[in-house]
Parts: C-alpha cells; sequence; structure tokens
C-alpha cells in the first residue's frame, strides 16, 4: 500500500496493517543492538487504540525486564476508529502503563514540536546510556475522521467536534516564522 514503505539504508522499517506487531518488532530490534553493542536506539509509533493489544504489553514487558535501547511514542487522539478512550481504557493516560513495565511514562503535548523534542531526546539518551525503555504518550487532535469512509458525526457529539475546531485549524494553518519570513 502507499503507506507501506521502508527506507533500508537509513534503519527506517516498513509500516504494516496489522496495528502493534511493530512494538515487538522494535523490542527484537533494539535486543539485537543490545547483544551486537551497537548502540542504536529503536523508536517506535503507535496509537492509543493499539496499546490495548497483547503485543504492547509483552513488548514493554520484555523491553522492561532486559532494560533495552527502545523507545515507545503512543500518540493518543482519544479514538480507536468510533472506539472512545472511555470505552478502550481503564485508565486516561496511557502514560501510567509505563510503572508497571519498570519503565517511566512521560507525558508529552504532541501539538508542540519542541516538547516533543524534550521528551524524544530525554528517552534516547535514556536508552543510549544503558538505563532502558520509556514509554511516551503524546496527546494529540484528531485531524479528521478516521478515514474517507468514517462518518464521525455518528458517533462523536457536535460539541466535541465544536471544541476541538480551534486545535484542528491552528495545526492545519502554516505559522509565522520567528523574525517575519516565509514559513515556505
Ligand atoms: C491487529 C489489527 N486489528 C484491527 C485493525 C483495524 N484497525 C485499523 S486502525 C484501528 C484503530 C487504531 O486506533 P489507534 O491505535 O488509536 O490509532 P489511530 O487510528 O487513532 O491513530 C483498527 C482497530 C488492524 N489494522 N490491525
Ligand atoms: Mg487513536
Amino acid at each position: 500500500m502507499p503507506g507501506h514503505y521502508g527506507i533500508a539504508e537509513r534503519n527506517i522499517l516498513s509500516v504494516s496493517s496489522p496495528v502493534a506487531t511493530q512494538v515487538l518488532h522494535a523490542t527484537g530490534i533494539a535486543y539485537a543492538a543490545k547483544l551486537r553493542r551497537t548502540e542504536q536506539v529503536a523508536i517506535t509509533y503507535l496509537g492509543e487504540g493499539s496499546s490495548n493489544q497483547g503485543d504492547f504489553h509483552e513488548a514493554l514487558n520484555f523491553a522492561g525486564i532486559h532494560k533495552l535501547p527502545v523507545v515507545f511514542v503512543v500518540e493518543n487522539n482519544g479514538y480507536a476508529i468510533s472506539v472512545p478512550m472511555s470505552l478502550q481504557s481503564a485508565v486516561e493516560d496511557i502514560a501510567v502503563r509505563g510503572a508497571g513495565y519498570g519503565m517511566p511514562g512521560v507525558i508529552c503535548d504532541g501539538a508542540d514540536v519542541l516538547d516533543c523534542y524534550r521528551a524524544g531526546k530525554e528517552a534516547i539518551d535514556r536508552a543510549r546510556s544503558g538505563v532502558g525503555p520509556t514509554l511516551i504518550e503524546a496527546k494529540v487532535t484528531r485531524m479528521t475522521a478516521h478515514s474517507s469512509d468514517d462518518q464521525q458525526t455518528k458517533y462523536r457529539s457536535s460539541e466535541e467536534l465544536e471544541a476541538e475546531k480551534d486545535a484542528r485549524s491552528a495545526a492545519a494553518l502554516p505559522r509565522p516564522a520567528a523574525g517575519g519570513g516565509d514559513p515556505g
């Protein structure tokens, strides 16, 4: 599929459609990096809905036991297709799950690039120094319905959609560059 590309020479693995499988792949790659002493760090991304799959929990458990150089980033947009957070998870923040696997759970603002950089850098430095994995939860706004086949007005109230409108349009608009340059 169009989004299923990888770049082998840059160590970017292909995306795949079954959600959460990549969490185990990243953990296995981090295990290999540790055994081979390459000083590489694996980083993998998933949605909050995918963090309810067994793969996520097995991967974090193994990574926590072996203190692997891996960073797990959960992009929490509040929905897994039509299923809201309240029906997916008994806890409001996915980050708290890190404690169950012996790793820090860090929340960052997924709409703030500097906050994401800070959280990512700290986690990567931690992994590279041999201390172990980190779970990052980036709180994000869902920009659109799940896909062009999905009519989200069927399961989201107009009040809820209206409340997110400012965040959606702010993220969609180019921001003026500091110093008044052309944002390009
Ligand atoms: C193993 C598996 N089960 C079900 C699906 C169907 N599916 C595709 S996306 C999705 C929801 C994912 O939600 P989330 O992880 O929160 O990611 P988001 O789309 O919100 O970014 C589901 C259930 C799938 N692709 N793979
Ligand atoms: Mg989601």
